[in-house]
Protein backbone atom coordinates (compact mmCIF):
# COMPACT_ATOMS: atom_id res chain seq x y z
CA UNK A 1 0.00 0.00 0.00
CA UNK A 2 1.25 3.20 -0.82
CA UNK A 3 2.07 6.14 1.55
CA UNK A 4 2.62 9.27 -0.01
CA UNK A 5 4.65 11.97 2.22
CA UNK A 6 3.93 15.60 1.06
CA UNK A 7 6.72 17.63 1.77
CA UNK A 8 6.71 20.22 -0.88
CA UNK A 9 9.19 22.86 0.74
CA UNK A 10 7.20 25.34 -2.00
CA UNK A 11 3.33 25.18 -1.48
CA UNK A 12 2.87 26.41 -4.81
CA UNK A 13 -0.16 27.63 -6.28
CA UNK A 14 -0.08 28.03 -9.94
CA UNK A 15 -3.01 29.75 -11.32
CA UNK A 16 -3.11 27.74 -14.22
CA UNK A 17 -2.14 28.28 -17.84
CA UNK A 18 -5.51 28.40 -18.50
CA UNK A 19 -4.96 31.93 -17.29
CA UNK A 20 -2.67 33.26 -19.30
CA UNK A 21 -5.50 32.35 -22.21
CA UNK A 22 -6.27 34.98 -24.93
CA UNK A 23 -7.75 37.44 -22.67
CA UNK A 24 -6.93 40.30 -23.41
CA UNK A 25 -4.20 40.84 -21.16
CA UNK A 26 -1.25 40.18 -23.38
CA UNK A 27 1.06 38.96 -20.80
CA UNK A 28 0.52 37.60 -16.89
CA UNK A 29 3.47 39.25 -14.55
CA UNK A 30 5.48 37.68 -12.51
CA UNK A 31 3.77 37.06 -9.64
CA UNK A 32 1.08 34.59 -11.12
CA UNK A 33 2.61 31.87 -9.73
CA UNK A 34 2.68 33.29 -6.38
CA UNK A 35 5.37 31.21 -4.03
CA UNK A 36 4.21 30.86 -0.59
CA UNK A 37 5.78 29.04 2.67
CA UNK A 38 4.29 25.84 3.46
CA UNK A 39 5.06 24.44 6.73
CA UNK A 40 4.94 20.41 5.97
CA UNK A 41 1.87 19.56 8.49
CA UNK A 42 3.03 17.14 11.23
CA UNK A 43 0.44 14.34 9.80
CA UNK A 44 2.26 14.74 5.99
CA UNK A 45 5.97 14.86 7.51
CA UNK A 46 5.22 11.85 10.09
CA UNK A 47 3.14 9.47 8.19
CA UNK A 48 1.04 9.17 10.95
CA UNK A 49 3.66 7.16 12.88
CA UNK A 50 5.23 9.48 15.24
CA UNK A 51 5.17 13.21 16.31
CA UNK A 52 8.19 14.98 15.12
CA UNK A 53 9.37 15.09 18.81
CA UNK A 54 9.49 10.99 18.72
CA UNK A 55 10.94 11.00 15.47
CA UNK A 56 13.88 12.54 16.41
CA UNK A 57 15.35 9.12 16.60
CA UNK A 58 14.62 6.97 13.62
CA UNK A 59 13.56 4.14 13.72
CA UNK A 60 12.97 2.38 16.21
CA UNK A 61 15.14 -0.43 17.32
CA UNK A 62 12.54 -2.71 15.56
CA UNK A 63 12.82 -0.85 12.30
CA UNK A 64 16.89 -1.62 12.38
CA UNK A 65 16.47 -5.55 13.39
CA UNK A 66 13.14 -5.22 10.23
CA UNK A 67 15.73 -3.78 7.62
CA UNK A 68 17.79 -6.46 8.61
CA UNK A 69 15.94 -9.57 8.37
CA UNK A 70 14.34 -8.52 5.80
CA UNK A 71 17.85 -10.18 3.71
CA UNK A 72 18.01 -6.45 1.61
CA UNK A 73 20.91 -5.66 3.15
CA UNK A 74 23.11 -8.94 4.18
CA UNK A 75 25.76 -7.25 5.62
CA UNK A 76 23.38 -6.03 7.99
CA UNK A 77 22.54 -9.46 9.61
CA UNK A 78 25.69 -9.46 11.69
CA UNK A 79 24.63 -6.27 12.98
CA UNK A 80 20.98 -6.96 14.01
CA UNK A 81 22.01 -8.42 17.51
CA UNK A 82 23.92 -4.76 18.49
CA UNK A 83 20.60 -2.83 16.71
CA UNK A 84 17.88 -4.58 18.82
CA UNK A 85 20.39 -4.35 22.04
CA UNK A 86 20.78 -0.23 21.28
CA UNK A 87 18.00 2.54 22.69
CA UNK A 88 17.68 4.65 19.75
CA UNK A 89 16.95 7.34 22.39
CA UNK A 90 20.20 7.02 24.15
CA UNK A 91 22.69 6.49 21.16
CA UNK A 92 20.60 9.71 19.75
CA UNK A 93 21.54 11.46 22.60
CA UNK A 94 24.88 10.15 22.57
CA UNK A 95 25.62 11.25 18.61
CA UNK A 96 23.92 14.50 19.68
CA UNK A 97 26.29 15.24 22.19
CA UNK A 98 29.39 13.99 19.95
CA UNK A 99 28.25 16.63 17.44
CA UNK A 100 27.73 19.03 19.88
CA UNK A 101 31.05 19.11 21.75
CA UNK A 102 33.10 18.67 17.92
CA UNK A 103 31.35 21.83 16.81
CA UNK A 104 31.46 23.56 20.00
CA UNK A 105 28.33 24.87 20.06
CA UNK A 106 25.45 24.68 22.95
CA UNK A 107 22.22 22.74 22.59
CA UNK A 108 20.20 25.22 21.79
CA UNK A 109 22.04 25.48 18.53
CA UNK A 110 21.35 21.83 17.79
CA UNK A 111 18.51 21.53 15.01
CA UNK A 112 17.26 19.33 12.62
CA UNK A 113 18.57 16.41 14.48
CA UNK A 114 17.93 13.11 12.43
CA UNK A 115 19.30 9.85 13.66
CA UNK A 116 18.20 7.06 11.86
CA UNK A 117 20.46 3.74 10.21
CA UNK A 118 20.53 5.78 7.08
CA UNK A 119 22.34 2.41 5.53
CA UNK A 120 20.82 -0.40 7.68
CA UNK A 121 23.43 -1.68 8.64
CA UNK A 122 22.40 -1.83 12.39
CA UNK A 123 24.29 1.39 13.78
CA UNK A 124 22.39 4.59 14.03
CA UNK A 125 24.22 7.72 12.62
CA UNK A 126 23.01 11.19 13.08
CA UNK A 127 22.92 14.63 10.67
CA UNK A 128 22.43 17.95 12.59
CA UNK A 129 22.58 21.26 12.03
CA UNK A 130 24.28 23.56 14.46
CA UNK A 131 22.56 27.01 13.88
CA UNK A 132 20.62 29.95 14.39
CA UNK A 133 17.03 30.19 13.10
CA UNK A 134 15.11 32.48 11.92
CA UNK A 135 11.70 31.42 12.59
CA UNK A 136 10.13 34.40 10.53
CA UNK A 137 12.04 33.67 7.40
CA UNK A 138 11.88 30.11 8.34
CA UNK A 139 15.70 30.27 7.81
CA UNK A 140 18.45 28.40 9.42
CA UNK A 141 22.01 29.76 9.01
CA UNK A 142 24.60 27.25 10.04
CA UNK A 143 26.63 24.05 9.35
CA UNK A 144 25.49 20.71 8.49
CA UNK A 145 27.03 18.04 11.00
CA UNK A 146 27.38 14.30 10.62
CA UNK A 147 28.41 11.58 13.39
CA UNK A 148 28.07 8.06 12.82
CA UNK A 149 31.38 5.48 13.96
CA UNK A 150 31.95 6.03 17.36
CA UNK A 151 35.70 5.59 16.29
CA UNK A 152 35.45 8.66 13.92
CA UNK A 153 35.62 12.53 14.54
CA UNK A 154 31.89 14.13 14.00
CA UNK A 155 32.28 16.01 10.55
CA UNK A 156 31.18 19.31 9.57
CA UNK A 157 29.61 18.90 5.66
CA UNK A 158 28.42 21.70 4.29
CA UNK A 159 27.28 25.48 5.92
CA UNK A 160 24.45 27.88 4.49
CA UNK A 161 21.06 29.14 5.33
CA UNK A 162 18.44 26.11 5.10
CA UNK A 163 14.65 25.75 5.10
CA UNK A 164 13.43 25.66 8.53
CA UNK A 165 10.20 24.23 9.56
CA UNK A 166 7.87 23.55 12.61
CA UNK A 167 5.08 21.62 12.41
CA UNK A 168 1.99 22.54 13.03
CA UNK A 169 2.38 21.52 16.91
CA UNK A 170 5.67 23.84 17.20
CA UNK A 171 8.40 21.17 16.87
CA UNK A 172 11.22 20.77 14.52
CA UNK A 173 10.67 18.78 10.87
CA UNK A 174 12.64 16.03 11.00
CA UNK A 175 14.48 15.91 7.28
CA UNK A 176 13.98 12.07 6.62
CA UNK A 177 13.82 10.67 3.47
CA UNK A 178 12.45 6.16 3.94
CA UNK A 179 12.95 4.15 1.01
CA UNK A 180 11.79 0.59 1.36
CA UNK A 181 14.68 0.12 -0.68
CA UNK A 182 16.92 0.12 2.01
CA UNK A 183 17.81 3.53 2.73
CA UNK A 184 17.13 7.02 4.59
CA UNK A 185 18.34 9.99 3.31
CA UNK A 186 18.89 13.20 5.36
CA UNK A 187 17.92 16.13 3.43
CA UNK A 188 18.87 19.99 3.35
CA UNK A 189 17.27 22.69 1.39
CA UNK A 190 18.89 25.89 0.68
CA UNK A 191 17.23 28.84 1.57
CA UNK A 192 15.67 30.91 -1.66
CA UNK A 193 12.75 33.07 -2.24
CA UNK A 194 11.58 31.23 -5.20
CA UNK A 195 13.53 27.55 -4.86
CA UNK A 196 15.27 25.15 -2.63
CA UNK A 197 17.91 23.30 -3.79
CA UNK A 198 18.20 20.67 -1.52
CA UNK A 199 21.03 17.93 -0.54
CA UNK A 200 20.43 14.38 -0.05
CA UNK A 201 22.45 12.95 2.64
CA UNK A 202 22.43 9.37 3.52
CA UNK A 203 25.93 6.70 4.65
CA UNK A 204 28.19 4.94 2.65
CA UNK A 205 31.00 2.39 4.38
CA UNK A 206 30.15 4.71 7.34
CA UNK A 207 31.17 8.34 6.27
CA UNK A 208 28.65 10.38 5.10
CA UNK A 209 27.76 10.50 1.26
CA UNK A 210 26.06 13.23 -0.55
CA UNK A 211 23.86 11.41 -3.29
CA UNK A 212 22.23 13.87 -4.98
CA UNK A 213 22.24 18.01 -4.88
CA UNK A 214 20.10 20.70 -6.68
CA UNK A 215 16.44 20.77 -7.54
CA UNK A 216 13.40 21.13 -4.97
CA UNK A 217 11.99 18.75 -3.13
CA UNK A 218 8.54 17.71 -4.31
CA UNK A 219 7.04 14.19 -2.60
CA UNK A 220 7.89 10.80 -2.14
CA UNK A 221 6.87 7.54 -1.58
CA UNK A 222 8.66 5.10 0.55
CA UNK A 223 7.91 2.52 -1.94
CA UNK A 224 8.34 4.29 -5.07
CA UNK A 225 9.15 8.00 -7.14
CA UNK A 226 11.11 10.75 -4.91
CA UNK A 227 9.71 13.88 -6.82
CA UNK A 228 11.91 16.45 -7.25
CA UNK A 229 10.58 19.86 -9.04
CA UNK A 230 12.97 22.25 -11.36
CA UNK A 231 12.22 25.74 -11.60
CA UNK A 232 12.51 27.50 -14.53
CA UNK A 233 11.04 30.82 -16.32
CA UNK A 234 9.59 29.85 -19.25
CA UNK A 235 5.95 29.92 -19.35
CA UNK A 236 5.00 32.85 -21.61
CA UNK A 237 6.89 34.18 -24.38
CA UNK A 238 6.11 37.78 -24.63
CA UNK A 239 6.36 38.96 -28.32
CA UNK A 240 7.32 42.26 -27.74
CA UNK A 241 9.89 42.16 -25.17
CA UNK A 242 11.35 39.01 -26.66
CA UNK A 243 11.85 36.85 -23.68
CA UNK A 244 10.42 34.54 -21.51
CA UNK A 245 8.54 35.61 -18.17
CA UNK A 246 6.33 33.54 -15.62
CA UNK A 247 7.96 31.15 -12.85
CA UNK A 248 7.12 27.56 -13.30
CA UNK A 249 8.34 24.13 -11.28
CA UNK A 250 7.94 21.11 -12.57
CA UNK A 251 8.30 17.52 -11.03
CA UNK A 252 10.66 15.23 -12.36
CA UNK A 253 10.93 11.89 -11.41
CA UNK A 254 13.46 9.81 -9.54
CA UNK A 255 14.12 6.72 -7.41
CA UNK A 256 16.17 4.96 -5.67
CA UNK A 257 17.94 1.98 -6.80
CA UNK A 258 19.87 -0.36 -4.34
CA UNK A 259 22.07 -1.87 -7.25
CA UNK A 260 24.01 0.95 -8.05
CA UNK A 261 22.79 2.75 -4.61
CA UNK A 262 21.92 6.05 -6.46
CA UNK A 263 18.94 8.39 -6.94
CA UNK A 264 18.65 8.15 -10.46
CA UNK A 265 16.00 9.89 -12.49
CA UNK A 266 13.73 8.43 -14.68
CA UNK A 267 14.40 8.32 -18.05
CA UNK A 268 12.08 9.93 -20.60
CA UNK A 269 11.59 9.17 -23.96
CA UNK A 270 9.49 10.83 -27.13
CA UNK A 271 6.55 9.24 -27.95
CA UNK A 272 3.50 9.57 -30.74
CA UNK A 273 0.13 10.49 -30.98
CA UNK A 274 -0.95 7.57 -31.19
CA UNK A 275 1.02 6.42 -27.97
CA UNK A 276 -0.19 9.41 -26.00
CA UNK A 277 -3.76 7.46 -27.04
CA UNK A 278 -3.02 4.10 -25.81
CA UNK A 279 -1.46 5.03 -22.23
CA UNK A 280 -3.66 7.63 -21.18
CA UNK A 281 -6.72 5.85 -23.07
CA UNK A 282 -8.43 8.69 -25.01
CA UNK A 283 -7.03 10.81 -28.27
CA UNK A 284 -5.66 13.65 -25.83
CA UNK A 285 -3.67 15.13 -28.47
CA UNK A 286 -6.68 15.43 -30.41
CA UNK A 287 -8.76 16.83 -28.04
CA UNK A 288 -5.86 19.90 -27.18
CA UNK A 289 -5.77 20.44 -30.95
CA UNK A 290 -10.06 20.56 -30.48
CA UNK A 291 -9.61 23.15 -27.66
CA UNK A 292 -7.56 25.46 -30.39
CA UNK A 293 -4.00 24.62 -28.86
CA UNK A 294 -0.97 23.62 -30.80
CA UNK A 295 0.61 20.51 -29.39
CA UNK A 296 4.75 19.82 -28.94
CA UNK A 297 6.57 17.24 -27.84
CA UNK A 298 5.18 14.40 -26.45
CA UNK A 299 7.18 12.27 -23.88
CA UNK A 300 6.90 9.47 -21.69
CA UNK A 301 8.35 9.19 -18.21
CA UNK A 302 9.26 5.55 -17.42
CA UNK A 303 7.71 5.41 -14.21
CA UNK A 304 4.70 6.01 -16.35
CA UNK A 305 4.23 9.52 -16.67
CA UNK A 306 2.95 11.15 -19.90
CA UNK A 307 4.10 14.53 -20.74
CA UNK A 308 1.70 16.65 -23.77
CA UNK A 309 3.57 19.98 -24.09
CA UNK A 310 1.13 22.39 -25.92
CA UNK A 311 1.14 26.46 -26.43
CA UNK A 312 -1.46 28.95 -26.43
CA UNK A 313 -0.91 31.70 -29.15
CA UNK A 314 -2.12 35.43 -28.95
CA UNK A 315 -1.43 38.49 -30.94
CA UNK A 316 1.24 39.31 -28.06
CA UNK A 317 2.43 35.98 -26.37
CA UNK A 318 2.68 32.32 -26.43
CA UNK A 319 2.17 30.34 -23.44
CA UNK A 320 3.37 27.45 -22.51
CA UNK A 321 2.05 24.18 -20.89
CA UNK A 322 1.68 20.87 -20.35
CA UNK A 323 -0.86 18.18 -19.25
CA UNK A 324 0.56 15.01 -17.29
CA UNK A 325 -0.99 11.66 -17.05
CA UNK A 326 -0.07 8.92 -14.45
CA UNK A 327 -0.57 5.92 -16.22
CA UNK A 328 -0.90 4.11 -12.88
CA UNK A 329 -3.35 6.05 -11.06
CA UNK A 330 -5.09 7.08 -14.54
CA UNK A 331 -5.02 10.90 -13.34
CA UNK A 332 -4.16 13.80 -14.70
CA UNK A 333 -1.57 15.81 -12.77
CA UNK A 334 -1.69 19.40 -11.19
CA UNK A 335 -0.09 21.10 -8.02
CA UNK A 336 -3.20 20.60 -6.08
CA UNK A 337 -3.27 17.04 -6.50
CA UNK A 338 -4.79 14.88 -9.97
CA UNK A 339 -8.12 16.04 -12.02
CA UNK A 340 -10.01 13.91 -13.77
CA UNK A 341 -9.71 15.61 -17.01
CA UNK A 342 -6.85 18.05 -18.53
CA UNK A 343 -8.25 21.32 -18.98
CA UNK A 344 -5.65 24.70 -18.25
CA UNK A 345 -7.21 25.51 -15.93
CA UNK A 346 -7.23 22.09 -13.77
CA UNK A 347 -4.12 20.70 -14.50
CA UNK A 348 -0.36 20.96 -15.75
CA UNK A 349 2.85 23.14 -14.50
CA UNK A 350 3.61 25.92 -16.42
CA UNK A 351 6.55 25.73 -19.39
CA UNK A 352 7.66 22.82 -21.13
CA UNK A 353 9.28 19.28 -20.58
CA UNK A 354 11.91 18.80 -22.33
CA UNK A 355 13.79 15.03 -23.02
CA UNK A 356 17.07 16.69 -22.04
CA UNK A 357 16.12 17.43 -18.72
CA1 LIG B 1 24.02 2.55 9.87
CA1 LIG C 1 28.07 1.30 10.38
Amino acid sequence: MKKKMLVLILGILLTGCGSAQPSGSGSVPEDQTQVTEQVPSGEAQSGGETSAAEASVQPEAGDASEGASSGEDAQAAGAEEEAQAADPDTVGKELADRILTASGADESSLHMLTVSDYDRDGDYEAFAVVGETDEEMGSLTGAVWFAGDPEAAPEKLTEGEFWFHRSETGEEVIPLIRFDAGRDFFYIADWYVTSAPIELWSVRGDAPNLYFAGLSLGSWDPDGDLELVADGYDMIWDKEMEMFIGHTWKPYYFHYVPEDDAILAYKMHPITAEEVKEKVGRDLVAEIEAAGYTVGEMLYHENGIVHVNYTIETDTDITYCNVNFDTRTKQFLSFEGTSDDWSPEETGFGGSYSPED
